[in-house]
């Protein structure tokens, strides 16, 4: 079995998460249970982010100690991730020992391979993005994500040799598929077209993070602390075999905010630490309303957990999936959710799965079609249609085309019921022609089979169902073709998705 490691970033813990963190986790998700569905040996990482000088400030402001505030943030994403049917294998706490030793274990390389040295840092610093600017870099005097100032910072601290990979990694992200998608790519070529400075890599004023070895009033610039989570996740330095099984990443999937962090320092600091590089990093893109970033400091979130309640796991996961690219800007409206939610699951999907499990469960079990009966054309063409969803859905998750993914299972959907409709089984049943109705329902039960096992990494609760009203069994690897013939007992239950007004 070939492994498969993926990770999500690692949420501040310094507020509860809101729908662009659910974005993320979610998409992440969904190319897990794809990759599982088709018999990887997957690896999913998400977890919290609980150093810095912001999370430091906001647990002040509330009158905890800062473990106890990132104990409960930690809290609140893990209940959203259930909430939102996550599979992940392991999350990861920056505060966890294993992650400390992780992190030093990260620095001991750094420092062994000559790329730290003593300097003094002095400039612009955003807390909220843990980030330290360049003067032309801003907009006036304020952060480019956040678009509030800065505070200057002058330290003597440890420094990141990063000038001394301006090559490689040039190479690197010019060369490869290192960075996806392509638009990403430009932005971090024209980072390297202005030249690679060094990084401090420690911080002084802060408290609030890994101490830096022999170093006591410093801490790990929180950064490097957080990039260290993808090597703790799976076993770095302590479990070996782990390690070995999963690392390097598959992906780093990130919002493109974050993308010089993991695009030019976070591989700079593996080639440093002589650690092999991840595969590759995909940014995708922001959730808008009316045109501006989702975040807490803009205030315009919407609360993952409340649309959960509404309209359930499924419907946020879809949708989220089905409305935006992956890799582009999407402007969130509650009109599309509910006129999407209604479009495609309640009428195309539900409604495919009601339709099978009647015509299916009606009078008795399933019997395999008689070999005497011939396909027709239409039972051809479905079975073409179900060869190319498979082909196409590949496809898209390799390129993490989720969308195009959600689409295609989609389209088979509507295939689906149009090859119930050009059957017509029911007039079947009153001409008695009770051969080619064993056959016409064998291929509907089947095809509403298919689509639910497509269909599972997206709304799994609901495919799941379907799944097991269909073929009596959940999802499992395997069973991604055309099968028909000689089936269980197809049960009828209730819509899967009732309408929404
Ligand atoms: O950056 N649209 O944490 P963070 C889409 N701790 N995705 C969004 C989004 C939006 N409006 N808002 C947030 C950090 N995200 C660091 C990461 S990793 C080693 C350290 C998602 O809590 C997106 O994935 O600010 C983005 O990159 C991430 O949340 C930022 O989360």
């Amino acid at each position: 079995m070939t492994a498969y490691y993926l990770t999500t970033p690692i949420y501040y813990a310094n507020d509860v998460p809101h729908i662009g963190h659910a974005y993320t986790t979610i998409a992440a998700d969904a190319v897990a249970r794809f990759r599982r569905l088709h018999g990887q040996d997957v690896f999913l990482l998400t977890g919290t982010d609980e150093h810095g000088v912001n999370i430091e400030r906001i647990a002040a402001e509330r009158g905890l100690s800062p473990q106890q505030h990132v104990d409960r943030l930690a809290a609140s994403f893990r209940d959203l991730w259930a909430q939102l049917d996550i599979s992940y294998d392991r999350f990861v706490r920056t505060t966890e020992p294993a992650h400390e030793r992780a992190a030093l274990e990260l620095w001991r390389r750094l420092q062994s391979s000559g790329d730290l040295y003593r300097g003094v840092y002095e400039g612009a610093y955003c807390s909220r993005c843990e980030a330290y600017y360049q003067r032309d870099e801003l907009v006036g005097a304020d952060c480019p994500v956040h678009r509030l100032p800065c505070e200057q910072v002058q330290e003597e601290n440890w420094f990141f040799r990063l000038s001394r990979y301006q090559d490689t990694l040039e190479r690197l992200v010019r060369e490869t598929d290192f960075v996806q998608p392509e638009s990403r790519r430009n932005e971090v070529l024209g980072v390297l077209a202005q030249g690679l400075r060094d990084f401090s890599i420690s911080r002084r004023q802060v408290r609030w993070g890994i101490a830096v070895p022999d170093a006591p009033d410093e801490v790990l610039y929180v950064w490097v602390d957080a990039l260290a989570n993808y090597l703790t996740g799976v076993g770095f330095p302590d479990d070996q075999s782990t390690f070995e099984r999963y690392w390097p990443a598959d992906v780093h999937i990130v919002g493109k905010e974050i993308i010089r962090f993991h695009c030019l320092y976070w591989p700079a600091l593996l080639l440093s630490a002589g650690l092999p590089l991840p595969r590759r990093v995909f940014a995708h893109g922001w959730l808008t309303r009316e045109g501006h970033k989702i975040s807490k400091t803009t205030g315009n979130v919407i609360d993952p957990a409340a649309l959960t309640r509404d309209f359930g796991a499924d419907a946020v996961r879809y949708y989220f999936l089905r409305a935006i690219p992956f890799g582009q800007d999407g402007d969130i409206q509650h009109a599309s959710f509910v006129a999407r939610y209604n479009a495609d699951l309640a009428n195309d999907f539900g409604n495919l799965v009601q339709r099978a499990t009647r015509l299916g469960s009606r009078d008795r079990c399933l019997q395999p079609p008689p070999e005497s009966e011939p396909l027709g054309p239409a039972e051809e063409e479905l079975r073409e249609h179900a060869r190319e969803l498979s082909v196409r859905v590949g496809a898209t998750v390799e390129a993490l085309a989720l969308h195009e993914a959600v689409t295609a299972i989609s389209a088979f959907v509507g295939q689906a019921n149009r090859y119930i409709e050009i059957t017509a089984p029911w007039n079947l049943a009153k001409q008695g022609a009770s051969d080619r109705l064993e056959r016409v329902l064998d291929h509907v039960v089947e095809a509403a089979r298919l689509a639910a096992w497509y269909y599972a990494p997206i709304i799994p609760r609901a495919a799941t169902a379907a799944h097991q009203r269909l073929a009596g069994t959940p999802p499992s690897p395997g069973h991604g073709t055309f099968e028909t013939g000689g089936r269980g007992t197809v049960v009828f239950g209730p819509p899967l998705f009732p309408r929404r007004e």
